[in-house]
């Protein structure tokens, strides 16, 4: 008897392994495990809080006194309970924007928060958020503006130091870090040490991003790095949150230089690049990024939202969404009720996938194996998928439902820790024994969001056109729009 429970966990386990392991080949370019769990996250938040809050200002310009920053209401756990309610994954803080005020303690300055009313100077906001968000189970990433209008020695090698000092202490003294934002914004005006000038740096090698980012991997070497070139998470070209409607997770990063990017090519990535570089779709749900009171009545709605998580997650980018603290230290009401507003709609709308379990039939298969069957595509498994036979570029596959559904919303995933492949593809659905065209794009990738008007059907066609490998999915989704979208 206990050879046989011995044996039949070998067994278990063998096939476990298997299946773990054997998958059709990758493309030569692939995510590392680590973006592949960082798009799963889809939406993040983004928290914008410096002096600019006391002063109403969007760029500081570095003159500011630090005792201004005396924010009385400060609680980092509402913060955290906001980005939840907006089913944020991670969020990240700007521990220093470009006005050089500094939200941790830094032994590097006095232009920080210990020289603050802020806890009698001994309070330290980046420990704060890192605990909160821990403790919720949230990700935690920061900002460090590589501008800094506030540093005397900015634009001079001294100045570099300084900042890879304050990274080495923010990425030593606070846990896991899972990005770091590098921000593309850099030189011009400031008052740097009451110098009040103008300085401008080569955007090509005043930093030496290289040995920045070898920096920062070498102290946390599960971190992501995102910037204008990567190298893991890139800009989206634009900071109103929207992705190219065809978006490429790969990307040629040396054609690329921090603050001075093509910002279509950002936007659409690059088919034949030769590195996985995911798209972040930067936004803030008020005009500006930091809190003004005069904008309390202009913080996107819930509807505006759920537009901007069509256009990024659904285009295979991942929302980042700025919430700004006011000076009370808390996010705003209307901040919250957009926030729960937009998680509502989205966990109505997409709560049942009316294609579960649908008979899926494909005329292309990798093998007779059941790891690459179509219906793999509607088991709501991320993870399994279905592959069309090798060499095959093109593929059709045809869901039929057990009963007519109605829907407005599709949903289609790509395996993509084997590489982003499809390029086209069209839907069609079947209207009285006619099938129709009823959507069509390009690139999928992670996740691709179609909208449509409500067709009510019992088998659509998903027809792959183009691919620069055998081509792959692993989910298909039909859903009905929330009502109150
Ligand atoms: C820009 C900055 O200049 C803005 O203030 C903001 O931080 C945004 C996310 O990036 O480059």
């Amino acid at each position: 008897m206990k050879h046989l429970v011995v044996f039949v966990i070998l067994i278990l386990a063998t096939s476990c392994w298997l299946s773990a392991t054997k998958d059709i080949p990758a493309n030569p370019v692939v995510p590392s495990p680590q973006q592949v769990e960082y798009q799963k996250m889809e939406i993040i938040g983004f928290i914008h809080y410096t002096v600019n809050a006391f002063t109403d200002k969007e760029w500081g310009d570095g003159s500011e006194r630090s005792d201004i920053f005396n924010p009385t209401e400060l609680d980092v756990r509402q913060w955290v309970r906001a980005a939840r309610l907006g089913g944020m994954q991670q969020l990240i803080l700007t521990a220093k924007h470009h006005d050089g005020f500094c939200l941790w303690p830094s032994a590097f300055t006095e232009h920080s928060i210990k020289n603050s009313p802020y806890k009698d100077g001994r309070g330290d906001i980046v420990k704060e958020l890192a605990e909160a968000c821990t403790q919720a189970g949230l990700k935690f990433g920061v900002y460090l503006s590589p501008w800094d209008r506030n540093h005397p020695d900015y634009a001079r090698s001294e100045y570099i130091t300084y900042y890879r000092n304050q990274l080495r202490e923010l990425l030593t003294n606070y846990g896991p870090i899972s990005e770091m934002w590098f921000d593309g914004a850099n030189g011009g005006d400031g008052w740097y040490g009451g110098a009040n000038e103008r300085r401008t740096i080569d955007r090509k090698t005043y930093y030496e991003w290289p040995i920045t980012w070898n920096l920062v991997k070498e102290l946390q070497p599960d971190i992501l790095i995102f910037s204008d070139a990567g190298p893991d998470i890139r800009w989206i070209g634009n900071e109103k949150g929207i992705a190219g409607e065809t978006c490429w997770s790969m990307f040629d990063r040396t054609k690329v230089a921090v603050g001075d990017a093509d910002q279509n090519y950002l936007n659409t990535g690059d088919p034949d690049g030769p590195h996985w570089v995911v798209g972040e779709c930067d936004v803030s749900i008020r005009p500006g990024w930091f809190y003004h009171k005069s904008e309390d009545d202009k913080v996107k709605t819930p509807q505006q939202l759920v537009d901007l998580y069509y256009k990024s997650v659904g285009r295979n980018g991942t929302l980042l969404l700025n919430i700004p603290p006011d000076q009370r230290g808390l996010i705003h009401e209307n901040d919250v009720q957009s926030l729960k507003g937009f998680k509502t709609i989205l966990d109505e709308t997409f709560k049942e996938n009316l294609a579960r379990g649908a008979k899926v039939m494909a005329n292309s298969q990798w093998s007779h194996d059941a790891r690459f069957a179509a219906d793999n595509i509607v088991d709501q498994d991320i993870d399994s998928y279905w592959a069309a036979k090798e060499n095959d570029r093109a593929a059709t596959l045809t869901l039929h439902l057990d009963a007519p559904a109605t829907f407005d919303r599709i949903m289609l995933q790509e395996p993509v820790r084997l590489g982003q492949r499809i390029a086209q593809f069209t839907v069609e659905a079947q209207v009285d024994g006619d099938w129709q065209h009823i959507a069509s794009a390009t690139t999928i990738g992670y996740k691709r969001l179609l909208r449509l008007t409500p067709i009510t059907v019992t088998q659509i066609r998903l027809k792959i056109i183009e691919a620069n490998n055998t081509p792959a999915l692993s989910n298909v989704g039909l859903f009905k729009a929330s009502a109150l979208e």
